[in-house]
């Protein structure tokens, strides 16, 4: 999957900026320096330098740093250059780089190639190198903190440790696989099965930590869902604070799905107004209705919202409609019952206070700083967290089979059922899983998926 070319891609973002960067990594870029700027170029210096056409016309005054394998992003001889920042103008140094850099086979970057070659280099390992991607991506100052920090190897230096661990208990079981007769008075011994459970302890503790990783990284998809009416508008445009869906007294207003993101505590909420749900003979309301459904079974948390009129009674339809969002949601998506129009209501009667659902008011906005309380809440965000780091899905389904691995060994380990080979099996099979993380032992197909996901020049 590696390629030893030279290869070149605009680093920053396509559009007008005051200064836009090309990076070029890999062998041999002193002398495409010196081809380009007929100058021999110092490392870590910045030079003001031109750079001129085929025909010796001005393309562009730029300023080139070179830096000298492997003292660089990539580990390779790496060349920054800093032009004015125009599409076209970098499309101009593009052209001119490549002419010139054909004869030692300078090509354009893949996606992520950048990074890539970081990791192969063991620059950054997978975990650092996909932090890079959630830096750039994240949508909160929290994420920006988390990304960074693992950026950094927070992250990856717990998963080390932890490798480190198990790597010394495997040791010590596989050393004695030989003396079978000894298995009872060996675990007890070596306090295999307390070494075990502080492992365990500790890998509960990082994928405890990644879950609130992968909620800073990723954020809520909430979505409003209830009868037409209710009121989820309302309350979409009050969270958002400005006046994002319309609102009318007319029951079947919104017709499509409508998104917007914010942030509540820190954590990116992405929250999507849909169609009130109802049968309809309206073909175009039938539609959204049906993207409605199709909300629900993509939500991380849904807010069912009531407006259970004056009377404060529960009524059958309601009931229903519950039943039916609970069938269509994810297996462990939560539901956060809420009631609307709290300032219609009189004092809570005894009817509302069984019903234990949440009260609000979209309109004045009561109520709505324990709503936000009781979001986060239910997607299980734990607060601002010191040393919080980014996480992935990948990260947690590799920390939850690792953790099914250790619970595994631990079985193996037990009274009456011990069985230091397959002890030590498991053990093996929960390494590789959390070596998955960093990169190691990870098959070639599915690191170069992770890697194309990246954008050019990454
Ligand atoms: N008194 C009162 N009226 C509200 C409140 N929230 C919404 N309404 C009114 O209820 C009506 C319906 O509000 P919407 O926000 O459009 O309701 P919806 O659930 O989006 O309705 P559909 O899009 O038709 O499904 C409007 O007249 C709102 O002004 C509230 O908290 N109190
Ligand atoms: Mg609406």
């Amino acid at each position: 999957m590696t390629r030893k070319l030279p290869i070149i891609a605009v680093a920053t973002a396509p559009g007008k900026a005051g200064v836009g960067v090309i990076r070029i990594s890999g062998p041999q870029l002193l002398p495409i320096a010196e081809a380009l700027f007929h100058r021999v170029l110092v490392p870590r210096q910045a030079n003001l330098l031109t750079l001129r056409d085929a025909q010796g016309e001005l393309i562009d005054q730029l300023i080139a740093i070179y830096f000298a394998a492997p003292a660089s992003f990539t580990g390779e001889d790496v060349l920054e250059l800093q032009c004015h920042g125009g599409p076209q103008l970098l499309e101009l140094v593009m052209k001119r780089c490549l002419e010139l850099g054909k004869a030692w086979g300078l090509v354009l970057a893949e996606p992520g190639e950048f990074s890539l070659r970081a990791y192969l280099n063991d620059k950054i390992d997978l975990a650092q190198a996909e932090a890079i991607a959630d830096l750039i991506d994240a949508q909160s100052e929290a994420a920006v903190r988390g990304a960074a920090r693992s950026l950094q190897g927070a992250f990856s230096n717990d998963i080390n440790s932890l490798v480190e661990e198990i790597t010394q208990l495997r040791i010590l079981v596989e050393s004695t696989l030989d003396f079978p007769e000894e298995e009872i008075e060996f675990l007890e011994n070596a306090q295999a099965r307390q070494r075990l459970s502080g492992v365990m302890e500790k890998l509960y503790a990082l994928r405890e930590g990644a879950k609130q990783g992968k909620i800073l990284r990723d954020g809520i998809q909430l979505v409003l869902a209830g009868a037409p009416n209710v009121g989820k508008s309302s309350l979409l445009n009050r969270l958002a604070g400005e006046e994002v869906a319309i609102v009318t007294p007319i029951a079947g207003t919104t017709r499509d799905r409508i998104k917007e993101s914010i942030t509540i505590g820190g954590v990116p909420m992405h929250i999507i107004d849909t169609a009130g749900l109802r049968q309809t003979g309206d073909l175009v309301e039938a539609k959204g209705i049906e993207r409605s459904w199709e909300a629900l079974r993509a939500a991380d948390l849904v807010i069912f919202l009531q407006d259970p009129g004056s009377t404060g009674a529960v009524d059958s339809a309601t009931l229903t409609l519950k039943a039916q969002i609970l069938e269509a949601i994810p297996p462990k998506c939560p539901v956060l019952e809420v009631i609307n129009k709290s300032d219609l209501l009189g004092t809570p009667t005894a009817n509302q206070n069984k019903m234990r659902a949440l009260l609000i008011s979209a309109k004045t906005g009561a109520g709505l700083e324990v709503l936000k309380q009781k979001i986060l809440e239910s997607v299980g965000w734990g607060g601002p967290q010191e040393g919080a780091i980014v996480a992935r899905r990948r990260h947690l389904d590799c920390l939850d089979r690792a953790s099914t691995h250790l619970e595994k060994s631990q079985q193996f380990a037990a009274d009456g059922n011990i069985s230091l080979e397959l002890f030590a099996e498991e053990l093996r099979l929960a390494q590789d899983q959390l070596g998955q993380i960093t990169g190691k032992l990870l098959p070639d197909d599915l690191l170069g998926k992770i890697f194309s996901q990246f954008c050019i020049g990454k």
